[in-house]
């Protein structure tokens, strides 16, 4: 069978949408960092759609560590199916990526596109632990990658150091100003990005940068919202049968897709945003905290319930009643009372579809997809409603659940010397081997990690009872 490129584009069956303009025409404009599944099914799905109005938004996807997506797609000069799964799946071929780089493989290359003055856009999806912040929002100067940076900004390792320097060479070749967007699961995502690479080229004892970052760089806060379970092989299976070549590396997602942008583009690629179908918004916060704590946070709570209760997919997890109901009355009771009213949320019809998203059936996504790097989630989806809950004097029982699954869920993986995947997969593993069953001295350890849990929350004894008796037993 041949592979998917832009040759064999025209052997398409017919009910393959395939991209509706001249991928030859169209010029980089965008530089994405983190090319993963999550970007090729969501900002390059818009991009996409926008290169048909303006040819000047294509991307060059830039891998910071592994070399996979370069030689997956570069064989296919960029090219990958993406499945949208409802009822009827349907299929089509995303053209919007026209270069992959791996940085250390070629970090001149990387450089040269953001310092050329067609750049319009940086984004990235490099997940929560690649932005390298300390639980305060600060960025962490003992992060071994921001210190090996900060020593040779040339070479960097970290987003921050890439895009930092890149910045610093785009201002001394006189380029004009550009977006830089994150498009991960943080709060407050551009806001933080900001103040990163701020703090950095402050670190770096550049002034004149820092000056001209202030004026001429802006940085969107985002809410990204699709969901997007890993590639297997039984997907390649399905696109081959489908497209009639293989692809080796498709992606899939269920049909809703949802972007939410805030202040800072462009008033030319405003317009082009807002035509394919990303909504601009002002209160781009509302959106962000509404989508992190209700979907997210219900998503994590399933995760590692779901997972004791011996479910492996969400959609699993959804059919046992009591955990469903669970659940439900989490977030339209506990969440919900912690989101402020925002013109265009209604919350909860909002509620009731991210329920009927997560029963999807035509959607495989695995609990343990959602259970990594906890340590790195939890804190936005759960920490931050639980902290206010408990300030307000809302009940926080059941927001206590899903924090303590995953202290179950550590100690549980420990024991079974099954790896955890977590930036602080050292320090979890010691924790869960350290466990000795007992509720309140195992929870005890756990809010130990200063990086997850705030002090005050740590400390408070309301908050050690609820997550004592979650922990013993969860539902
Ligand atoms: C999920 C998210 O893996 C996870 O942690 O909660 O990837 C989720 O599917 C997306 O944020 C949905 O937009």
């Amino acid at each position: 069978m041949s592979r998917l490129s832009d040759a064999t584009l025209v052997s398409l069956p017919s009910a393959v949408i395939r991209p509706a303009y001249d991928r030859g025409a169209t010029r980089i404009g965008v530089v994405h960092f983190g090319p993963g599944a999550f970007h090729r099914a969501h900002q390059a799905f818009y991009l996409d759609r926008m290169l048909t109005r303006d040819p000047g938004l294509a991307i060059c996807a830039v891998s910071l560590h592994s070399d996979a997506v370069r030689a997956a797609l570069e064989p296919q000069d960029g090219l990958y199916s993406l499945i949208e799964r409802e009822a009827e799946p349907q299929v089509r071929i995303i053209g919007a990526i026209r270069q992959i780089l791996t940085a250390p493989r070629d970090p001149g290359a990387v450089f040269a596109r953001l310092v050329d003055p067609a750049l319009r856009l940086v984004t990235a999806t490099v997940t929560e632990k690649g932005y390298c912040l300390t639980p305060a929002g600060d960025l962490d100067a003992d992060h071994p990658d921001i210190r090996h940076d900060l020593a040779s900004p040339d070479a960097p390792r970290s987003f921050i150091g890439w895009l930092t320097e890149g910045l610093r060479r785009r201002h001394a070749a006189g380029a004009p100003g550009i977006a830089a967007l994150s498009c991960d699961n943080l709060s407050g995502n551009g806001a933080r990005l900001r103040r990163a690479v701020l703090q950095f080229a402050q670190a770096r004892g550049d002034a004149d940068l820092v000056r001209w970052i202030e004026r001429e760089i802006t940085f969107p806060d985002t809410m990204v919202d699709s969901i997007t379970p890993a590639t297997d092989d039984a997907l390649r299976a399905e696109v081959a049968r489908r497209l009639g070549l293989t692809d080796a590396w498709p992606i899939q997602r269920e049909r809703f897709a949802q972007w939410v942008v805030g202040e800072g583009l462009s008033a030319k690629d405003a317009a082009i945003f807002a035509e394919a179908g990303v909504t601009l918004a002002a209160d781009v916060a509302a959106f962000e905290r509404a989508k992190l704590r209700l979907l997210n946070g219900a998503h994590s709570t399933l995760a590692y319930v779901g997972l004791a209760r011996g479910h492996a997919t969400v959609a699993e997890a959804m059919a046992d009643p009591t955990l469903a109901a669970f659940v439900e009355a989490m977030m339209r009771e506990d969440i919900a009372a912690s989101l402020k009213p925002a013109a265009g949320l209604d919350v909860p019809a909002y509620i009731g579809q991210i329920l009927a998203r997560f029963r999807n059936p035509a959607i495989v996504h695995r609990l343990s997809q959602i259970a990594w790097d906890g340590s790195q989630k939890l804190p936005v989806r759960l920490l931050e409603t639980l902290a206010e809950a408990r300030a307000a004097g809302r009940p926080i029982a059941r927001l206590a659940v899903g924090v303590a699954a995953w202290m179950v869920f550590v100690r549980t993986q420990a024991r079974a010397r099954v790896a955890i995947v977590d930036p602080l997969a050292d320090r979890l593993t010691a924790i869960g081997l350290g466990c000795t069953g007992d509720p309140t001295a195992d929870i005890g350890r756990f809010l130990q990690l200063d990086a997850v849990f705030p002090r005050a929350l740590a400390a408070d004894g309301a908050v050690r009872a609820a997550l004592a008796t979650a922990y013993a037993s969860p539902l």
